[in-house]
């Protein structure tokens, strides 16, 4: 292993020093760079020598600001700039919210690593005016700022009294239209992004799964790579966390089979623990019809390493066995929930949402 990273990392130039610039891609938003310089600063650690540089770049998404992200759909919306970037060999690695990643990646790249999790769920963040309440508490037709289907279907059934209406930006955009004006009573935001951004303190209320399951990947970040890059691939695979990956391995496969046999983009939304236990969930638009079941398996980890993505996830050091596993019960829970009727529930759930 050492001697695949060095023989990468040393790279000689014509004075003889050693310089091999590994060049890492970003959104301009201060959330993405916050990610961004995380994980350039883990591997700086664990590789001293390596010369790193950012790139900053704007994406469709950024520029986008007035128009609902169901609307404008796709989830590569983020990401598209930076995998052309990557694609011409402007930058080397790309660092995304795992779940802003679909869960089939264009031919050619692939996730080289997925690292530990932070708070996975969401987040109630309150106008000044209403510190101290809780969505249950908040008054009678309080309106609620979310763009997320899956957070307002969940929320809608739960809460009555509230009302939901998109709210569009990037973070520091949201949390200034939530203080400046009167629009919202709250937002719901995913904790992790908040911890990120430092902002933990605006935090008025975590959302236990019961309120509001998160949606797959949420919380974990990811680095996105060519998949022919091998030096690359093995250097950011010690960056892995091998809970996070089996659990998020499962969640996108969850979320594939649904998305594969309706070709809906909706988010479906679970949470797993490890043995893996996976919950996931169909939400109609306003949370009147929805599905949710349970299933588990033990992962068992005796194989070798081998070189095979699982939904984009590619994981040498990680047991293909326990990753197979994973993936097999994510499956699974999407096949038992289509034979309940997700599929009728997510069919009308698209269409009124394209309707709207
Ligand atoms: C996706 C959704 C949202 C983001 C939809 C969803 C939220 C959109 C909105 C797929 N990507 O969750 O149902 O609130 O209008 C995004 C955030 C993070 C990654 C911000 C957030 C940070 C947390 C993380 C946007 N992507 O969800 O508050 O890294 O998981």
């Amino acid at each position: 292993l050492w001697g695949l990273i060095c023989l990468f990392c040393v790279w000689q130039d014509g004075s003889g020093k050693l310089s091999r610039v590994v060049r890492v891609g970003t959104r301009k938003s201060q959330l993405a760079r916050i990610q961004t310089d995380s994980v350039a600063d883990k591997l700086k650690e664990l590789f001293p020598e390596l010369s790193l540089e950012i790139v900053a770049m704007s994406t469709l998404g950024d520029k986008i600001l007035d128009t609902a992200l169901s609307k404008i759909g796709e989830k590569s919306l983020f990401t598209k700039e930076l995998e052309n970037a990557l694609e011409r060999n402007e930058v080397d690695l790309v660092v995304h919210s795992l779940k802003d990643l679909p869960t089939t990646l264009p031919a050619g790249f692939t996730i080289g690593a997925v690292l530990k999790r932070e708070n996975p769920h969401d987040a109630v963040v309150l106008h000044p005016k209403h510190v101290g309440k809780t969505l249950e508490t908040l008054p009678e037709n309080s309106v609620i700022g979310t763009s997320s289907l899956r957070r307002a279907a969940q929320l809608k059934k739960r809460f009555s009294h509230l009302l939901f209406k998109d709210i569009r930006g990037n973070l520091n955009t949201r949390l200034k239209k939530l203080d400046e004006k009167e629009d919202f009573a709250a937002i719901i935001l995913a904790a992790a992004g908040l911890g990120r951004m430092g902002w933990e303190n605006r935090i008025g209320q975590v959302l236990g799964p019961e309120d509001c399951m998160y949606a797959v990947g949420q919380g974990a970040l990811a680095v996105e790579v060519r998949s022919r890059d091998v030096d690359i691939l093995e250097m950011v695979s010690v960056l892995h966390d091998p809970e996070t990956v089996l659990r998020c391995i499962a969640e996108r496969a969850f979320l594939r089979h649904l998305v594969v046999c309706l070709s809906v983009c909706l988010s479906a939304c679970l949470s797993v623990c490890l043995p893996l236990y996976l919950t996931g969930a169909v939400y109609s638009l306003d949370g009147s019809d929805s599905l949710k079941e349970t299933m588990q398996t033990s992962v068992s980890s005796d194989a070798v390493d081998e070189r095979v993505q699982h939904v984009g996830v590619t994981a040498t050091r990680i047991p293909g066995e326990a990753q197979d596993g994973a993936e097999r019960l994510g499956v699974d829970l999407a096949k038992l929930l289509l034979s309940k009727g997700a599929k009728e529930i997510l069919t009308v759930a698209r269409q009124l949402n394209d309707a709207r």
